[in-house]
């Protein structure tokens, strides 16, 4: 088993697709062991996304991670890293195919509704970043 973080970022939340995109982890049997909602601080965000600090779109980034609530969700299953990963579909807006779920609700790179973990050392800081 296997567990990973999972983020419906703040326009998963505006455009209320929290109960579409949960629906999906549970129709692939995946566990939510646990979930909240909560606003990103900036510093929380710019930690988050310290891998990206030197992208010139890090600073819209931050704004937009922290510009509302947002879902956190800890996800079990067998897999779970790379499964929901595929799930998620492509960062390129272009490369998302149809069927996840960047490529069937996200029309922009930037606001791609979701965020998860994308291996076992970042889902442990993950997971003790936003579950302690
Ligand atoms: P990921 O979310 O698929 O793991 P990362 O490369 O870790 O992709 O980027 C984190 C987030 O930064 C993306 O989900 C997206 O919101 C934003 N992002 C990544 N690349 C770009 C880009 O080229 N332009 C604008 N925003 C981007
Ligand atoms: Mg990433």
């Amino acid at each position: 088993m296997e567990q990973t973080l999972v983020i419906i970022k703040p326009d998963g939340v505006r455009r209320k697709l929290v109960g579409r995109i949960i629906q999906r982890f549970e129709e692939k049997n995946l566990t939510i062991k646990e979930m909240y909602q909560g606003v990103m601080t900036d510093k929380i965000a710019q930690e988050h996304y310290a891998h990206l600090k030197e992208k010139p779109f890090f600073p819209n980034l931050v704004a937009y991670m922290t510009s509302g609530p947002v879902v956190f969700l800890l996800l079990e299953g067998a897999d779970a890293i790379p499964l929901v990963r595929q799930m998620l579909g492509a960062t390129n807006v272009l490369q998302a195919v149809p069927g996840t779920i960047r490529g069937d609700f996200a029309c922009s790179t930037t606001e791609n509704l979701v965020h998860a973990s994308d291996s076992p050392e970042n889902a442990a800081i993950e997971i003790q970043r936003f579950f302690g």
